[in-house]
């Protein structure tokens, strides 16, 4: 699998510290990791309630009855386990700790030994007065790798010990399925099964915890049970268990919950009892009812295998980086590994070398490496041999994992010059250890610049993660067939990554979600009216904010005010809301847009610009008073998102001053413009985009924005200016178009999420981001071959369908046909922008033929991954192979206007 089976719903910022800041903020905490707060951790390397919900996760958060006793989620929760897990009778508890203290304070008696394969035991067993005993062979602790099943128990030491102790001293066999402490190393089937045989036999329960078992049986199956269904083996485990625990948090991806399960009437009876003493109510255990629903939904969802199966593909992918960088590293189910001991050889175990790495990888790149628990375990024990790095779930992209690898590999390379840590106290545990520096001075020596990768990273993890159906060629091509070769008739169900616009479709981030749940209803005036009002007063410039419920609103209003029947409006390229509505208000539209624009093989980097000289032939054609406003939009959308110069800006500016001739920006993808001129334009290099925004809108007089693309959010528009007599224009006719004037006709909440979209958009690290993930996509494709426009723009890439089917005539609809062909080869869905879209002239009833017959592969924001990306490359570039097969189409049905919403086409059977 080389690209996620999720895109991303909603976002939640991670720290970006320096190397210098985070020593000092680790410095304050004693040189712990573990008190460093979570707003300075970069890669917080723990999954313990870390990995990401699905978005059924989230509206399951929602839906908890909290109530006391027998809620609906309990019952949910209930039915989950028995119909995925086949558990019939579960107790709930707060977590997995509480579902282990039911286990040991009903079934351990004092003095009674407790055989594990845990790697480390927690402090129950000692606190109910039993012992551990580790019955892992002595491979466990050299980390081979997944296949060699190091979580496997010595069998013969396991029943030397039944038959020594029997069922008086031994209380339960206790194993877990891919032990956190082993790095996640996996038990195979055939240990479990002999492992079932001596526990029946000397009539010693059998005690397995699930909280990993997804990714224990993805190993079982590949190396022992090649072909069997995952969920299969997961139900064989289950059977072959007297108790089952399981941790809500890991598999099931919950923050927190557990449970503990047995068919044996006996035991459920004892657990049912004493959860009331420790936990709860045994229908809901120390959880709310919203935990329980969100567990119950993370049960449902463990079906979905092929989440387990990218899970892992990242853990390999991460360790196939290490290992060829030739860092020590090993691969467990669950993350990876460090060889403390052979990453630090020149530091003694008095220099506290895991404590040193760990505190390293924080500095250098703000990662927060697992080690929690018994002191002793971690400074002198087995443990003091790795580090573990658990990979949350879901939560990371790749850049995020090179990034991690650049961090590892660079401490790597530097390892000489890293010192030691020295102990200030005595601890118990690891939460309490105080250390210093040895010689009183810096450990770890920080990155020179040249060290680093110039590779980026999102600044944000996943919150909140929507599946996605996988579909394969045969299903697709029914489903093309069935929306009539049409993209816009496509069920976005059946698409695997979504590329048809950039508008409305942004992953919301959980600082626009808080706003959101804390939110007024009112359609009069609201905190959230005038916090918008102010914030985009104060970033955009302009005096006046009004906010409408979109772009073509904000386009409608101005036109119909500032234009005078008969007046011209240039403007550089048309786009067709804009086009409409000024023709609407009884304007001529005219392209005095630079000719470069026009020509896709062209790589001139400012094609937003408008030909100066073009401008000044029409206000002398038609005189500066029959010119209503230069329409000037930001990153071009119909040139393939291109921007303008500042330069070019300015000049304008000068001469519509002499003409008196306002500037109204389409401001829409105004972010990207701006970041465009930080990128091209050395004078701007260094300023924030923040700045760049504001010189630019302070060269025009107002603007109308559709917010749902550059300020990410799923609905807003904004109308601007700077003159209280248009204001006053503006809103007269926005009362009667689309509400109040303190709404625009938009929810308060969506007005919250705007106010803060706004805020989000203006990270340079994000636009810089997300910038480059086209500009990378482009140059994928570039390096295919594939005929794009260029250079690649900033929020879509255009393929030139008549060069990718020159044996298509443009009547035949090449870029339909393309777009149509791309969903089938790989169900990513684009948009026709070509002979379709532009219709046909009325007067001669034939098609326009326009010189740009384009695919348009728009991206959304903070949706997808650099894989899915390459994914997306690698699909057109096997498409382009085959080019010769793709047949052109007719029309079975065709609208009178907008034809590209609704038209129905079929293939055109080539003449043989
Ligand atoms: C797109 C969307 C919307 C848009 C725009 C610019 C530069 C104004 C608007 C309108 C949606 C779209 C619209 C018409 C045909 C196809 C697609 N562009 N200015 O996908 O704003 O949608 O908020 O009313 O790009 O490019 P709104």
């Amino acid at each position: 699998m080389i690209s996620e089976p999720y895109k991303i719903k909603e976002v939640k910022k991670i720290g970006a510290k320096k190397p210098h800041e985070r020593w000092n903020i680790l410095k304050k905490v004693n040189f712990n990791v573990f008190h460093v707060s979570s707003d300075y951790i970069t890669f917080d390397l723990v999954t313990r309630g870390m990995s990401s919900w699905s978005h059924y996760q989230k509206a399951a958060y929602m839906m908890g009855d909290e109530a006391y006793a027998g809620s609906r989620n309990y019952i949910h929760l209930e039915r989950s386990a028995r119909e995925v897990l086949g558990l019939s009778r579960i107790v709930p508890t707060h977590n997995g700790i509480g579902a282990e203290k039911l286990l040991a304070t009903t079934m351990l008696k004092e003095e009674q030994a407790v055989l594990h394969n845990r790697g480390r035991c927690g402090g129950l067993v000692p606190a109910n007065g039993g012992v551990s005993i580790n019955v892992t062979g002595a491979e466990a602790f050299s980390y081979h790798g997944p296949e060699e099943f190091g979580g496997d128990v010595d069998t013969k030491l396991l029943k030397k010990l039944l038959d020594e102790k029997g069922k008086e001293e031994i209380a339960y066999i206790h194993l877990e399925t891919c032990p956190a402490a082993l790095n996640g190393q996996p038990i195979s089937l055939v240990n479990l099964k002999e492992i079932r045989e001596l526990s029946a036999s000397s009539s010693i329960p059998l005690v397995v915890d699930i909280s990993h078992v997804l990714e224990n049986a993805y190993w079982i199956e590949k190396v022992e049970e090649g072909g069997r269904e995952l969920m299969d083996i997961v139900r064989e485990i289950i059977a072959l268990s007297d108790v089952v625990l399981m941790d809500a948090s890991q598999d099931c991806r919950s923050d927190t919950g557990g449970l503990i399960a047995s068919d044996n009437s006996d035991y459920f009876e004892k657990f049912k009892n004493q959860v009331v003493v420790y936990e709860g109510l045994h229908t809901y255990g120390g959880m709310t009812g919203r935990a329980m629903e969100v567990f119950a939904v993370g049960i449902e969802e463990m079906e979905d295998v092929k989440h387990v199966e990218w899970y892992a593909s990242q853990i390999g992918f991460i360790y196939d980086v290490l290992k060829k960088r030739g860092v020590p590293v090993y691969r467990g189910g669950n993350g990876i590994a460090l060889d403390v001991e052979r990453f630090l050889p020149h530091l003694s175990e008095d220099d506290l070398p895991k404590f040193v790495l760990a505190a390293s990888l924080y500095i250098l790149g703000g990662i927060r490496g697992s080690i929690d628990g018994g002191w002793e375990y971690h400074a002198t024990g087995e443990g003091r041999r790795v580090l573990n790095l658990e990979l949350p779930r879901n939560a990371y992209t790749v850049n995020h994992l090179l990034k991690i690898s650049d961090v590892i590999s660079s401490a790597y390379g530097h390892r000489e010059e890293i010192s030691g840590l020295r102990l200030l106290n005595e601890p118990e545990f690891v939460d309490q250890a105080m250390l210093e520096p040895e010689h009183f001075r810096l450990f770890v020596s920080f990155p020179k610049e040249e060290d680093w990768r110039e590779g980026l990273f999102e600044p944000y993890k996943i919150a909140i993660f929507e599946p996605l159906k996988i579909t394969d060629r045969e299903y697709r091509k029914g489903a093309m067939e069935k929306a009539g070769y049409n993209t816009f008739l496509l069920d976005s169900e059946d698409v695997y990554i979504d590329l048809l616009t950039d508008s409305g479709t942004s992953a919301m981030s959980s600082f626009q979600w808080e706003g959101m749940t804390n939110s007024v209803d009112t359609p009069y005036s609201s905190r959230h009216y005038l916090d918008l009002v102010d914030e985009f007063s104060d970033i955009l410039g302009f005096d006046y904010i009004i906010p409408t419920h979109q772009g073509r609103v904000a386009e409608h209003i101005m036109s119909q005010t500032m234009i005078r029947p008969g007046q011209i409006v240039p403007g550089n390229m048309y786009f067709t809301t804009t086009k409409l509505h000024q023709e609407m208000a009884g304007g001529v539209f005219v392209d005095v847009i630079v000719d470069e624009a026009h020509d896709p093989k062209s790589d001139y980097p400012w094609k937003g610009n408008i030909d100066i000289g073009k401008l000044e032939a029409e206000i002398d054609r038609v005189g500066p008073k029959n010119v209503s406003y230069i329409s000037f939009e930001m990153s071009v959308n119909m040139a393939g998102g291109q921007p303008f110069s500042m330069e070019n800006l300015k000049e304008l500016s000068h001469l519509c001053q002499r003409h008196g001739i306002p500037i109204m920006f389409d401001a829409t993808r105004c972010v990207e413009n701006a970041h465009m001129i930080k990128v091209r334009d050395l004078e701007y290099a260094e300023k924030p985009v923040r700045e760049i925004l504001r010189e630019m809108l302070s060269y025009g007089d107002g603007c109308t924005i559709s917010c749902k693309k550059d300020f990410l959010v799923n609905m807003g528009g904004i109308l601007a200016c700077n003159s209280k007599e248009l204001a006053d224009k503006f809103n007269k006719m926005l009362r009667v178009w689309e509400g109040n004037i303190t709404n625009g006709g938009l929810d308060p909440k969506d007005m919250e999420a705007l106010h803060r979209g706004l805020l989000d958009s203006l990270d340079d690290d994000y636009i810089r981001m997300r910038i480059e993930q086209t500009q990378e996509f482009g140059k994928k494709l570039i390096d295919a071959g594939i005929p794009i426009v260029l250079p690649p723009g900033s929020h879509a890439i255009f393929i030139d369908a008549r060069r990718f089917l020159p044996h298509i005539d443009q009547d035949q609809y090449p870029a339909q046909a393309l777009a149509a062909a791309v969903y089938v080869e790989t169900g990513v869905r684009a948009m026709e922008r070509g002979n379709v879209s532009k219709g046909r002239n009325p007067k001669t009833g034939e098609n326009y033929r326009p010189a740009l017959e384009l695919v348009r592969c728009t991206i959304p924001r903070r949706v997808y991954s650099n894989s899915h990306f390459d994914y997306v490359a690698g699909g057109i570039k096997r498409l382009y192979d085959k080019r010769d097969e793709i047949l052109g189409l007719r029309f079975t049905y065709e609208p009178e206007v907008l034809r590209f919403f609704q038209g129905r086409f079929e293939p055109v059977k080539p003449q043989s």
